[in-house]
């Protein structure tokens, strides 16, 4: 089995339990496989110069992290990432905000990442580079001669071409993308939007339903759903502990119905909204009063980051607002905690409360969903209300689906919710259950990883015709970011066409003759 290079943002911490499945089923599979796990160590330094590389060995397990310099934090991880990427991809282009200096620190950051791993890479390993903040770290480590197997997984949404164009530099991430071997997205939404960049902006063509050939490069764009461990969830929620807090949850005079949310406090989850539509419940449905409680869960986040404080502020005011106007000696309708829980009483939580709300305005997958239904009572389970924007609503087609702008039809769900017989519920969580078992983290990693090892593509075994001359595994060599951010600047404005890349792929799409695809 090849060794198994993991780079994120954040290193995992395995002592940590705060660390969220997803990263925990990754460390499992670096203990099984042997590996390294490289990114950022959370810590932030003074200056550049401070910056040095740790290195620590855990069984199997090589964890290699760095710190930010206080600029490359602000400018770098609060600035690109989540002040301009973050809200483009989720539709919010009203929030992003683009400064030059922000790109540099991106790639600057991009820079350094790849210049401390590369040395540290054996010829075999498989790499596995996640999410927005390290899109540039493939093209930085072929521009130093690596040549293994690069994969990339977006853990957010990737949006649609013109709303893509509205970051300056659009231009340059794609080009950088094309370094990977593989690409993976949450959704199909999400592989479509970046297949019809590629080929309406980029001369691309599919070769087949997950192969895009762009210039001298041949990228598999594939989708591999985010899943929970499933297991972690049912042991977590049926353990003693956990009774006893449902019990507490249900404790006599307390209301019979909780509804749970939980969510990072981040505009993209529809916090604000979500209130609202309960508001909205006991406005449509005053039978509902002090019979039903919503639970919020909303650890903070990005706080230093302005659209993060504001949502804060406009929550805060609005679960006052409902407490005052509906609120009894006996009864608080609305019980907001502002902090991180330990998993195990989320999970808990999840099988205390009737009903699940996961209500984003826009969201790559939203593993809450995912949880909340692995922790049911399967004899008696409760309801998922799952917003159609979520990249979860793809596939788990037995929840209660809303559009979580309306706050009629998200109340009008809960109301559902609330009244659904019992078979019907014990039937739509076992659809559900299936499905989240089916599409589990482990199945996320094989997945992915099994694309990742894939041999490269191959034109003969594809197709009956010769290929074109072009050397596929010729090492792309990235446009110097600094003459590229200013053309990328410069045709934000122009409409999508206008957004090809300035180096004209080696073979025109007419070209490409496509025969039967590959099996
Ligand atoms: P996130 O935006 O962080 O992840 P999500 O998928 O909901 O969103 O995962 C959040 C995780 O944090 C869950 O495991 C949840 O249990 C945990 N969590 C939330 N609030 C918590 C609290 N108060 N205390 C403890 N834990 C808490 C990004 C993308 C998502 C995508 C994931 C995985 O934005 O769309 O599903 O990556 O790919």
């Amino acid at each position: 089995m090849k060794r198994l290079v993991v780079v994120s943002n954040r290193v995992a911490d395995p002592g940590c339990p705060a660390s969220g499945g997803l990263a925990v089923c990754i460390l499992d599979g670096l203990k099984e496989r042997g590996g390294l796990w490289f990114g950022w160590n959370g810590e932030v330094v003074a200056s550049e110069s401070e910056i040095g590389v740790s290195c620590r060995r855990d069984g199997q397990v090589t964890f290699v992290t760095m710190p930010f310099s206080e600029q490359d934090y602000k400018e770098h991880y609060l600035g690109f990432c989540n002040a301009a990427l973050w809200p483009v991809h989720h539709y919010r282009l009203d929030l992003a905000r683009f400064t030059p200096e922000s790109c540099d620190a991106y790639s600057r950051v991009n820079r350094r990442f790849a210049e401390a791993l590369a040395p540290q890479l054996h010829p075999d390993d498989l790499v596995w580079v996640h999410d927005y903040h390290l899109i540039p770290v493939a093209a930085e480590l072929r521009a130093r001669g690596v040549r293994n197997r690069i994969g990339f997984f977006l853990h957010i949404p990737f949006p649609p071409p013109d709303m893509l164009v509205a970051v300056p530099e659009h231009e340059w991430l794609m080009r950088a993308i094309l370094a990977y071997d593989v690409v993976g997205f949450q959704t199909s939404a999400d592989q479509a939007n970046f297949c019809r960049f590629l080929c309406e902006a980029m001369g691309g063509e599919m070769l087949t339903s997950d192969v895009v050939h762009v210039g001298c490069r041949f990228v598999t764009a594939s989708v591999f759903p985010a899943g929970v461990c499933v297991d972690s969830f049912v042991t977590m929620a049926t353990q003693a502990e956990a009774q006893r807090r449902i019990r507490w949850l249900h404790r006599r005079g307390e209301p019979r119905i909780n509804i749970i949310g939980v969510d990072r406090l981040d505009y993209t989850k529809g916090l604000p909204d979500r209130f609202r539509s309960f508001r909205r419940l006991l406005e449509l449905h005053p039978e509902n009063c002090k019979a039903v409680t919503l639970m919020q869960i909303a650890p903070p986040t990005r706080e230093e980051v302005k659209a993060y404080a504001d949502i804060r502020h406009e929550l805060e005011a609005l679960s006052g607002e409902i407490n005052g106007q509906f609120g009894d000696f006996d009864w608080t309708p609305v019980r907001y905690v502002h902090r991180n829980v330990p998993r195990e009483t989320l999970a808990a939580l999840y099988r205390g409360s009737q009903i699940g709300l996961v209500t984003p305005l826009r969201d790559g997958m939203n593993l809450v969903a995912k949880e909340y239904i692995a922790a049911q009572d399967e004899t008696d389970p409760g309801v998922l209300v799952l917003s159609r924007f979520a990249g979860a609503a793809e596939d788990l087609e037995e929840a209660l689906i809303v559009n979580p702008y309306d706050a009629d039809e998200v109340a009008h769900a809960m109301q559902r919710a609330i009244s659904m017989p019992k078979e019907e519920k014990i039937e739509r969580h076992a659809a559900l259950l299936a499905r989240v078992r089916a599409r589990d983290a482990h199945n996320w990693m094989e997945g992915f990883l099994e694309a990742l090892d894939a041999p490269p593509f191959s034109w003969s075994a594809s197709f009956s015709m010769p290929a074109p001359k072009i050397d596929a595994l010729r090492p792309w060599t990235p446009t110097a970011h600094s003459s590229a951010a200013p053309s990328g600047r410069a045709t934000a404005s122009r409409g999508l066409r206008s957004a090809a890349i300035p180096h004209a792929p080696s073979i025109r799409p007419a070209e490409i003759i496509r025969t039967e695809p590959r099996a």
